[in-house]
């Protein structure tokens, strides 16, 4: 069965290397570029990061078939809202599920299906929430816009209530859009990112929508955020500061090398902050990719990437490097530090995420496979500091170590609880699973 799972997994992520006799111990003395620090600059002992508050536990009901790719969000009063794709749960394909829980870990209410239209594909569910507790899952889904993918949402108010019904969120339909992300403003305001492929006649383009609290939309419509359009721009994120939003996203041919990380400030109605996007990687050699970024309330925010590299100039599918690297800013968009590398693998693409942890830190979790005990991923986490000085050790989110643990997400609540979920090849008996993990901040 395990190694049934294993060709799965290898047949679906072909440019993750499978093969696993290389495994390399994960490496603690990190950071090549700062200094890792015993100290929070308060003279505290740091040792203390986060503390798991019970074992794992799966969250899917249904069970047939595969559930995974999910992701979490915390309402204010620390309701953790879990979307993921499910198979054949709709009765036609992949299907956009959820799970909420209340802030003692206990459900809130039942599993459900949150895309109306069932037909074909629906996958990619991510999930914002704003600061009255209401909240919005968005995905992709496949023929409904009539060209491919579309991005399509649900708004639901703090009860957990739909708001109105599904809508679709691009206005350009033709060819793919998909992979959205959403974050909403202090102020009620709502920003909507997602991939476009071949708008404008290019390769891929980040494209973005703002509503205001009443769901008016602000402005035109669509408008792309990326002011390079040479090459491809993919794989967006965004995080809302006081000043508005910040988007973050890998562009081909921005850097001398391959993929770049880069980002752009907007206000809270999408008007840009910056003409051009600024290049947060200062390590260009081969691909810097698959970024995230979290915010603190005063605006400073860490922008968290994957930095791969291989001794043959980049064409390599056997990747050799694979650093977890962050780097952290200020709420004027000034960096306050350089690359700080967290984790230093060889796994491949690690499929990380972040979160500010309500305590002046950011939690970052990331897939590998760093353990000498077993050959299959696990998800790691770390904690830092936002002046960049405190960076706590790495430590296995996962307490149950069989199989494959993959794409991780977390979330965190005002009082300091994270709830963190990914796919998982153990657990319910019937492919993929999502499992979860509930920690705080150690006091
Ligand atoms: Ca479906
Ligand atoms: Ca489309
Ligand atoms: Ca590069």
């Amino acid at each position: 069965m395990k190694r049934l799972a294993l060709v799965m997994f290898c047949l679906v992520f072909m440019f993750t290397s499978c093969s696993k006799d290389t495994t390399e111990e994960m490496s603690n003395d990190d950071s090549e570029i700062i200094e890792e620090d015993d100290t929070n600059g308060n003279g505290e002992e740091s040792s203390n990061t986060y503390t798991f508050l019970a074992n794992d536990f799966q969250v899917n009901t249904y069970k047939d078939n595969n559930q995974n790719y999910p992701k979490v969000a915390v309402t204010p009063d620390g309701k953790a809202i879990v979307v993921w794709e499910s198979e054949g749960l709709d009765g036609d394909g992949h299907t956009v599920a959820a799970q909420r829980y209340n802030l003692d870990g206990s459900k809130w209410g039942n599993e459900f299906v949150v895309n109306t239209e069932t037909k074909s594909t629906q996958s990619q569910p991510t999930v914002a929430v704003a600061d009255d507790g209401s909240h919005i899952i968005l995905w992709r889904s496949k023929d409904q816009d009539g060209s491919g993918f579309g991005v399509y949402a649900q708004r639901y108010n703090s009860a957990g209530n739909k708001v109105g019904t599904e809508f679709r969120v691009n206005e350009e339909t033709n060819s793919n859009q998909d992979l959205a992300y959403a974050a909403y403003h202090s102020n009620g305001n709502l920003m909507i990112i997602w991939q476009s492929s071949d708008q404008d006649g290019k390769a891929g383009e980040i494209y973005a929508r703002v509503y205001d609290a009443a769901f008016n939309d602000i402005g035109n419509g669509e408008f792309r955020v990326n002011t390079v359009i040479n090459g491809w721009q993919n794989t967006a994120r965004i995080a809302a500061v006081p000043s508005g939003f910040i988007v973050v996203w890998e562009s081909l041919n921005i850097d001398n090398e391959r993929l770049a990380i880069v980002f752009k400030r907007f206000d809270s109605e999408g008007s840009a902050l910056m003409t051009m996007e600024e290049q947060v990687n200062t390590r260009e050699i081969c691909d810097q990719k698959n970024p995230d970024i979290a915010a603190q309330a005063d605006g400073s925010f860490v922008i968290v990437w994957e930095h791969l590299e291989d001794p043959d100039k980049c064409n390599s599918v056997q990747t050799l490097v694979t650093d977890i690297t962050a780097r952290m800013y200020n709420n004027n968009g000034n960096a306050l530090t350089d690359e700080i590398i967290l984790s230093q693998n060889s796994s491949g693409d690690q499929n990380l995420g972040v979160t500010r942890d309500h305590r002046g830190g950011y939690a970052v979790v990331w897939q590998a496979d760093a353990s000498s005990n077993d050959s299959s991923d696990d998800i790691y986490g770390r904690r830092l500091l936002d002046t960049g000085k405190f960076i706590g050790d790495v430590f296995t989110v996962n307490s149950n170590r069989d199989s494959y643990q993959v794409f991780p997400a977390i979330a965190a609540a005002p009082d300091g609880n994270l709830f963190a979920v990914w796919g998982s090849w153990s657990g319910d008996g019937n492919g993929t699973s999502i499992r979860a993990r509930r920690l705080k901040v150690s006091e």
